[in-house]
């Protein structure tokens, strides 16, 4: 294939992360002239940006990885069974190199708005430098927690001490140490960065509005006899894990919680607790997820946890989620969470029962009481799966953006790939893909582009385009089988992002598939053997 004098690339892609880079390889394999392009400095997309302390994946290393290139599956060794972030980071860029990537990635490239042009059918992409260059095919490989934000408290911007989020977190590091330090937010990102920064600074008060389900975990080395298992039996775990729902390489549980006695429960519970992290949601009970009073058989077991571990009681206690049961909110994996509040300079302030008031030059006052701060963490989460779409201009069709296609007409798309309105314009885990470990549905979405962009550049097919009819379809299965899970019921009760409750004024819809992994993956190969007829809706007649 062979670029047309006409346009300055075949596919751009926005998004130097894990999306980026797979899609570059595997573009490029079918020879279509390909451009990354990424705002950061660094590649890494989310490893880059998000550098806080503590920050680590909650998918253990041997299903965390690309399965696609030999070469690296067999060069690469990992340290750690949950990597920590810099050393995802190492390995992303170890693929950049060893699959030659570099030279078509463009660092501090930051992409101010793309504009479809229907007579040339073309995209142009904007910089904001005020450059730009025009492509066929547009891609975003922005991720999905990119949009950070900050909460809506009174006087955010008075305070005069040092200020940081999580995921803005400075290359350069924090001096934390005998500072007073004050953090908001207790999702995966917060409850990673507190037991790491506890040790080292001299008062911290963790402000706590809904406490969360945390499964705690070791973190062992990998041995060099487990990283051979791995290397060898790549294709079996990686097999594993795009046909479980979750996308992890575990076998899916066989039994519901309410079929076993309290006794054999309690010793399954007990057991994956032991393993720690994802084997707790995932391996004790088929209905964690689905079942009300599983899911909260489950809260229990974890709330008895909790009591053990923490000394206090009334801290104990108020770090048990009481309000809303597990799996209402994504379960992060826990180091030592909950045991950091048994050290004396540490205070969990409850901001539920009083809430925070106002944040001031010197702290943050909750109630009538004001706590005075050398740092204040916000680790206060992200406009998820749209926000980093919806932040920028995708002008489409007629020049309608995305934003005012969602905002008008709901969240619509086919299968997470394409939006009506966008020709050509693709997106890596868009909003509507699986809630997984990502970096499956990432590689067999990449995968999946590749195979349709050759189909339709050998079948001269110019336009990939959502037909409305499998919009509608794709909208109500993704609000069908969310609804069907405890993510439906438990998580509006606990404002989750995966509905689009964290953040004010955004409409209440299931941003993530909660059908499963493998489920999403079998509707994605029988578009393609319906010759991705769903992709092919007809330009409308006065185009
Ligand atoms: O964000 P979150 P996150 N006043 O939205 C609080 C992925 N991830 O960055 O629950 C007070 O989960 C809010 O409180 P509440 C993962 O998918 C993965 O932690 O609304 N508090 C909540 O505690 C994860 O699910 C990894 O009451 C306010 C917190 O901020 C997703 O990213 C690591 C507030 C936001 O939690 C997002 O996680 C990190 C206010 N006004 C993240 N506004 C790994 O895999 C918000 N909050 C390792």
């Amino acid at each position: 294939m062979s670029t047309s004098p006409s346009r300055d690339f075949d596919a751009v892609v926005i998004g130097a992360g894990f999306s980026g880079l797979a899609l570059l390889h595997h573009l490029r394999e079918i020879g279509l002239k390909t451009l990354v392009v990424d705002g950061e400095d660094g590649i890494g997309g989310t490893w880059w940006v998000n550098r806080y302390p503590g920050v680590r994946t909650d998918s253990e290393f041997s299903y965390y990885s690309f399965s696609f290139s030999k070469e690296v599956r067999e060069e690469w060794t990992w340290s750690q069974r949950y990597p920590s972030g810099p050393e995802v980071l190492e390995y992303l860029n170890f693929v950049a190199d060893r699959l030659d990537l570099r030279k078509d990635i463009r660092l501090n490239t930051r992409v101010d708005s793309a504009v479809y042009d229907e007579d040339a059918n073309l995209w142009t992409v904007n910089f904001a430098d005020g450059s730009s260059v025009t492509t066929k095919y547009l891609i975003s490989g922005m991720g999905v927690l990119s949009q950070a934000i900050y909460p809506d408290i009174p006087g955010i911007d008075t305070f005069q001490g040092e200020k940081y989020h999580t995921a803005h977190w400075p290359r350069t590091g924090v001096d934390l140490a005998g500072k007073k330090v004050g953090l908001i937010g207790l999702g995966a990102s917060g409850i990673q960065i507190v037991p790491v920064i506890a040790p080292e600074v001299h008062e911290f008060f963790v402000f706590q509005r809904t406490p969360n389900f945390i499964v705690e975990t070791t973190n062992e080395g990998v041995s060099t006899e487990e990283m051979q298992y791995v290397r060898e039996n790549y294709d079996a775990i990686y097999e594993k894990a795009a046909n479980h729902p979750f996308g992890v390489a575990m076998e899916p549980a066989e039994f519901s919680a309410l079929e076993v006695s309290p006794e054999k429960r309690r010793e399954i519970f007990e057991s994956k607790w032991n393993e720690g992290g994802f084997h707790f949601a995932n391996e004790c009970f088929n209905d964690l997820a689905t079942n009300h009073e599983s899911s909260e058989l489950a809260a229990e077991f974890i709330r008895s946890k909790i009591r053990e571990i923490v000394k206090d009681p009334a801290t104990a206690d108020l770090l048990s989620p009481k309000t809303y049961s597990f799996n209402g909110k994504r379960v992060p994996t826990g180091h030592g969470y909950y045991n950091t509040f048994n050290l004396p300079h540490v205070q969990l302030i409850d901001t539920a029962s009083e809430p925070i008031t106002q944040i001031t030059e010197k702290g943050v006052k909750v109630g009538d009481t004001e706590y005075e701060l050398d740092v204040l963490i916000f680790a206060t989460g992200f406009d998820a799966m749209t926000g980093t779409l919806t932040h920028i201009d995708i002008r489409g069709r007629g020049g309608r953006t995305l934003r005012e296609k969602w905002q008008e007409d709901g969240l619509k798309s086919n299968l997470g790939i394409n939006a009506n309105g966008f020709p050509n314009f693709f997106m890596s885990l868009g909003p509507q893909t699986p809630y997984s470990n990502l970096v499956v549905p990432i590689q067999l979405g990449a995968q999946w582009l590749q195979r349709a962009l050759k189909w339709a550049e050998e079948n001269g097919i110019e336009r990939f385009e959502a037909t409305p009819e499998s919009e509608e379809w794709w909208a109500a299965e993704t609000e069908r089988t969310g609804k069907a899970t405890v993510m439906y019921s438990e998580g509006k009760k606990a404002k989750a992002w995966f509905l689009g409750e964290n953040v004010p004024g955004k409409a209440e819809e299931f941003q993530v598939y909660m059908g499963g992994g493998q489920v999403y993956q079998e509707h994605c190969r029988r578009a393609e053997a319906e010759g991705y007829a769903s992709f092919l809706a007809p330009a409308p007649v006065n185009a």
